[in-house]
């Protein structure tokens, strides 16, 4: 899979190239291509923002730099082109399985207010948003779809845990203890070291069920 990252802060996404995102790009299993949209700026000064048209505060970042980036790492739109917008449809975890079957992504990263209408109109297949609140950029929601997404490629993580994970989809993971069996004086729970597996599969699925309750009763209903 390729994911192309269109942005003007193009050193935001180093901490792509180290970890576990890392080792798949080290395989040859994702290729990452960071584009600066600056590079394609037609100002002599670079500028890629302007005042908007009808008034208002901040800057609007100018069509032009953008639509030559987006035409010039995917002439022939192959790629799926995501913009990610606080306005955009909201990603959860059908959404990630949905990109993950693509061949190429494409994330393009907006500032300041935004980004003229006209290269989202032309440009991009959709508006993604990765929750309700507002960031000073789309660099941050560029990271978590990457990061998302590339746990489904093969090798990346353990396939045993993404089974386990559809199993348990729609609710909220229960609590997981390792060594030392007392920490501070709290130990861990009895049936987790019964060797039980029959209760200890009871008890977690008791714990999913509470845990959602209480912090996602909408994900029950
Ligand atoms: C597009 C339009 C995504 C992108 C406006 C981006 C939150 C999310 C941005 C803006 C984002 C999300 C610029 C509006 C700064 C606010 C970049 N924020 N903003 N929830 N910000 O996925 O001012």
């Amino acid at each position: 899979m390729r994911i192309d990252i269109l942005t003007l802060f193009p050193e935001m996404f180093t901490p792509l190239s180290t970890s576990i995102i890392g080792r798949a790009v080290a395989d040859k299993k994702l290729e990452i291509v960071i584009t600066d949209i600056r590079d394609y700026t037609l100002d002599k000064h670079k500028k890629c923002d302007d005042t908007p048209f009808g008034g208002g505060a901040g800057m609007v970042m100018m069509p032009q730099p953008i639509a030559d980036a987006i035409k010039a790492v995917d002439p022939n739109h192959e790629a799926h082109r995501v913009f990610l917008s606080p306005r955009g449809r909201v990603l959860n975890q059908s959404v990630v399985i949905e990109f993950a079957k693509r061949d190429r992504l494409l994330l393009l990263c907006g500032h300041y207010e935004g980004v003229d209408q006209r290269v989202i109109d032309l440009y991009i297949d959709e508006e993604l948003s990765v929750g309700d609140y507002v960031l000073t950029g789309g660099e941050i929601p560029a990271m978590a779809v990457t990061d998302a997404v590339s746990r489904y490629i093969d090798g990346v993580i353990n396939a045993e845990s993404l089974k386990q994970e559809s199993f348990s989809s729609g609710m909220l993971e229960y609590p997981q203890y390792t060594r030392p069996q007392v920490f501070e004086g709290v130990k861990v729970p009895e049936v987790l070291t019964s060797g039980n597996h029959g209760e200890v599969d009871k008890w977690r699925k008791k714990q999913s069920e509470e845990i959602t309750a209480k912090n996602r009763p909408d994900l029950l209903k």
